[in-house]
This record gives structure tokens, C-alpha cells and sequence, in this order.
């Protein structure tokens, strides 16, 4: 029986802070007790953390990542061993990432294959979410048997037509079965039909340059698709969750939704909050290193994901982690911007980020904790195994220095990726130590971790509706 005690640090969560001494008993969290407290004294312990003038919070829970994810005639850079090593470099000991359903295979064949992926190699816990990409009768019988081994939702597209799109009957169909096995529908709203109209056009004028991926990904075309998904789910009777929300017009949607009272949820990433269209537009093809999709979006955009996380209209923040290296990955895309492969790198900064948020007074303290731990692991039943600090909960914890100072840079960064998204930005505060169900994965500058150490978790269905 191994025991450590974190003492003296400020501990957060999504629902209070207390200075209080924590202690660890093999993998779990044992107590929380007031410092010099008589019980807390009377702790034994193997090894003492010194936590004074730091935050004691839960690991990061992304809820969004892509690991070694085929897409756009390559695969992402990071595999499960340096993405979820990246992971943890950052604070986050819990990724949700996506098997994918390829067409004219079954669920159980994707999600095997992400599964061999995924197996003795992750440095962190992970699950598992599942991209449909063939909806016909026999993929929604699998869909239950999914649920039943804790993968309990399911993402579609309505971008990618010819990949991973599904027409709206399809999706239709998927939500009326979600409704019936408590399965949670993940969209990727965007109207990829008319995007790839005005794609081909583009082109056809010599628009070729990265910039104009976000200009052809309109952001009344995320709104419309987002208004779409709604009155789908609400016609099967099904919960929603709209993936990587980077437009106010979306974001409208969804208040517009919510204040309906409908079961109706919304995430954004880093890169909406931080980021915009004069990354795209950066000279030459740098612009190439911001493609992704939902686009960036004018940073006038930007207020309204900040009032949407304040108001709960937004309940998480994951990176959609997908890294494409710019040398012979994004390159692909020289001279026709719709060959970009599109993703971002973000796994290793999104707390870092968001506590930056904190220091910038866009959101408080307790918030960065429920939008980068709590909420998404309520909305993916993971909660209270992570998420929070609470006696019985895994031990992931992570000591963070709020004072220590960072420049985000590829140089000393962690991910497979030969280029940073925030090259040169400077954020206060830095994780310290990082405990994976009690055993210190980062200790200072030093990774102690080892590939294999993280599990897989089966979740339960989303908390926010039980
Ligand atoms: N968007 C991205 O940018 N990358 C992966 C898939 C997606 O929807
Ligand atoms: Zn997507
Ligand atoms: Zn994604
Ligand atoms: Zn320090």
C-alpha cells in the first residue's frame, strides 16, 4: 500500500477552493483535511509533496483528441505514446479520443483497431468515442452494444461529404437510437455539401492560399448546420453535443436551444479562444499551420465563446488535438488550400491556456477547473473517477505553479509535431508535478511516466442528464 500526501496547497475544483492536505492510497484519493489539522497530522505517508503556494486540481480531462487519426491522405503525428506523454507534460491524465467507423465496416472492426492503437502505450487513462461514418441498420444494433462497453457516444458529420459525412436521414436515424440507449450524439456541424460548392469555386477563381479555407467555411454555414442538428436531436428526443464551436452565430444557436431548456451542449477549443483569421493569413503558406476545421474565425468572435463558457451556454474546452507536422504533412497543401490536412496541436497547452484565461479575467478559477476537468467528464461518465479531488476518485492530481512564467514554443514543447500553434506566446503559470492514479508521471522538468501505465476506462452515459 503506497501512500503519498500533497500538503500545504490551495485545492480546486469545480465547486469550491480550500487549502487542504490531500492524501493518496493506492491510485485513489483517500481524504482531504484541513492543514495541521489533528487528522491530517495523523497522516503516515511514503512520500510528502510540498504543494505550498501552489493549486492542488484534478488532471485534465480532453475530451477531444486524435491520435494517429487517418485523414486527408496522411495520419496524425502523434501517436498514443507521444500524445497522451504530451498529455501529460500539460496536466491532462484523461483523453477521450475517436475510434472511426471507415465505410462498409462495423463499429466493432473501428473500434478493435483503435483499441490495438491504443493498448501499452499511453502514458495517461483513456477512452473511447466512436466516428460513424456508414449509419445503416446494423451499425445502430452495434451502436447499444457500444454503450453497453462503456463507449457511449458517438460523433457524425455533416462536413467531409464522401468521407465521413452523413446525410440527415442518417443522422436522423442515429439520434433516434441514441435517444433509446442513452448514447450521446457528437456533431460536427458544418454544412459540408455547400462549403465544398464554394471550395471548387474558390479554386476555380486561384484562390489557393490557406486564408481561404476560412473564408469558404462560412460561418453561417456552421450555424446552419448547428440549427439543423438541433431541431434533429429534438425531433428523435435525443441529447446533442456540438463539437469544436468556433461561430457566434453557432454559439447563438445554442443559447437560443438551451434557454428552450433543451438537452443541448456546446465545446470549443483553445484555438477559437486564442487564435483567428490573421493566423491563416500569415504570409506565405505559414497560414497552413492554423487549418483546421470549424475554422478559425475573426477575433470578433471570440467574446461571444468567452460569454458562452461564463454562462454555461458553453460547458467544455477540448483541443481537438490533431497535429499534422508542417514539413510534408501541411505541405500537401501547397497551392490548393483544400489539400491542407486539416487539424491543430493543443493537447500539452490547454491548461496552461486557460488558466491564462483565468489571469486575463475571462473566466474564474472554479470555472477553468469545471471546463477543463469536471464538465467534461460529467458529460462523458467519467465523473467522480476523474474530474475532481474527492475521497474515492482516481488520484490525478496536478500540482500547478500559478506564478511560474512559459513561452509556449516548438523547441520545448512535447508533441510529435515540428511546429507550435502558439509559437512564442507567453502564459503564466505551469504545471509542477502530475500524478496518474497516485504515481507521479511528470516530476518537475523530468517525465517519470512510462508508456503502458495509462488504462483503458469505459465510461458511463452523460451525467448531465441523469
Ligand atoms: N477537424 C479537424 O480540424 N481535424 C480533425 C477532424 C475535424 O473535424
Ligand atoms: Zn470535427
Ligand atoms: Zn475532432
Ligand atoms: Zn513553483
Amino acid at each position: 500500500m503506497t501512500r503519498t500526501a500533497i500538503r500545504g496547497g490551495l485545492v480546486i475544483t469545480a465547486a469550491e477552493e480550500t487549502r487542504a492536505d490531500v492524501l493518496v492510497e493506492d491510485g485513489k484519493i483517500a481524504a482531504l483535511a484541513t492543514p495541521d489539522s489533528s487528522f491530517a497530522r495523523s497522516w503516515t505517508a511514503d512520500h510528502t509533496l510540498d504543494a505550498t503556494g501552489t493549486y492542488v486540481i484534478p488532471g485534465g480531462v480532453d475530451a477531444h483528441t486524435h491520435f494517429d487519426f487517418p485523414f486527408g491522405g496522411t495520419a496524425s503525428s502523434d501517436t498514443f505514446e507521444t500524445g497522451t506523454r504530451a498529455a501529460a507534460w500539460g496536466g491532462t491524465t484523461t483523453v477521450v479520443d475517436f475510434a472511426v467507423q471507415t465505410r462498409g465496416q462495423a463499429l466493432r472492426e473501428g473500434l478493435d483497431t483503435w483499441h490495438a492503437k491504443a493498448a501499452d502505450t499511453c502514458a495517461i487513462d483513456y477512452a473511447f468515442h466512436m466516428i460513424l461514418s456508414d449509419v445503416h441498420e446494423s451499425v445502430l444494433k452495434e451502436m447499444d452494444l457500444l454503450v453497453g462497453e462503456g463507449v457511449t457516444s458517438f460523433k457524425l458529420f455533416m462536413a467531409y461529404p464522401g468521407v465521413f459525412y452523413s446525410d440527415d436521414g442518417q443522422i436522423l436515424r442515429a439520434m433516434q437510437r441514441a435517444a433509446g440507449n442513452g448514447g450521446l450524439v457528437m456533431m460536427h456541424a458544418e454544412n459540408g455539401i455547400a462549403i465544398d460548392v464554394l471550395v471548387e469555386q474558390a479554386l476555380a477563381r486561384g484562390e489557393t492560399d490557406p486564408r481561404y479555407h476560412g473564408e469558404v467555411r462560412k460561418a453561417l454555414l456552421e450555424a446552419e448546420a448547428t440549427h439543423r442538428a438541433i431541431q434533429l436531436a429534438r425531433v428523435a428526443g435525443a441529447p446533442l453535443y456540438v463539437v469544436h464551436v468556433s461561430a457566434e452565430e453557432a454559439v447563438a444557436e445554442l443559447t437560443q436551444a438551451r434557454d428552450k431548456g433543451l438537452p443541448v451542449f456546446g465545446e470549443t477549443c483553445p484555438q477559437y479562444l486564442f487564435l483567428s483569421t490573421d493566423n491563416l493569413a500569415e504570409p506565405g503558406f505559414e497560414g497552413a499551420k492554423y487549418v483546421c476545421s470549424t475554422p478559425l474565425r475573426p477575433r470578433e468572435h471570440q467574446a461571444a465563446l468567452w460569454r458562452g463558457l461564463r454562462t454555461d451556454d458553453l460547458q467544455v474546452v477540448s483541443t481537438d488535438h490533431c497535429p499534422f507536422c508542417f514539413s510534408g504533412q501541411k505541405e500537401l497543401g501547397r497551392g490548393d488550400f483544400s489539400k491542407i490536412p486539416n487539424g491543430l496541436p493543443g493537447v500539452e497547452h490547454r491548461m496552461d491556456l486557460l488558466h491564462q484565461a483565468v489571469v486575463d479575467g475571462h473566466i474564474g478559477r472554479r470555472r477553468w477547473i469545471e471546463i477543463a476537468c469536471a464538465s467534461p467528464a460529467r458529460m462523458f461518465g467519467l465523473y467522480p473517477k476523474k474530474g475532481t479531488l474527492a475521497p474515492g476518485s482516481d488520484a490525478d492530481i496536478v500540482i500547478y505553479d500559478p506564478h511560474a512564467e512559459q513561452v509556449i514554443s516548438a523547441e520545448t514543447h512535447h508533441m510529435n509535431v515540428d511546429y507550435s500553434a502558439y509559437e512564442g506566446k507567453r502564459v503564466t503559470g505551469r504545471v509542477e508535478t502530475v500524478l496518474s492514479r497516485g504515481e507521479i508521471v511528470i516530476d518537475g522538468r523530468k517525465f517519470t511516466g512510462r508508456a503502458g501505465h495509462g488504462r483503458y476506462v469505459p465510461r458511463a452515459t452523460c451525467q448531465y442528464l441523469a
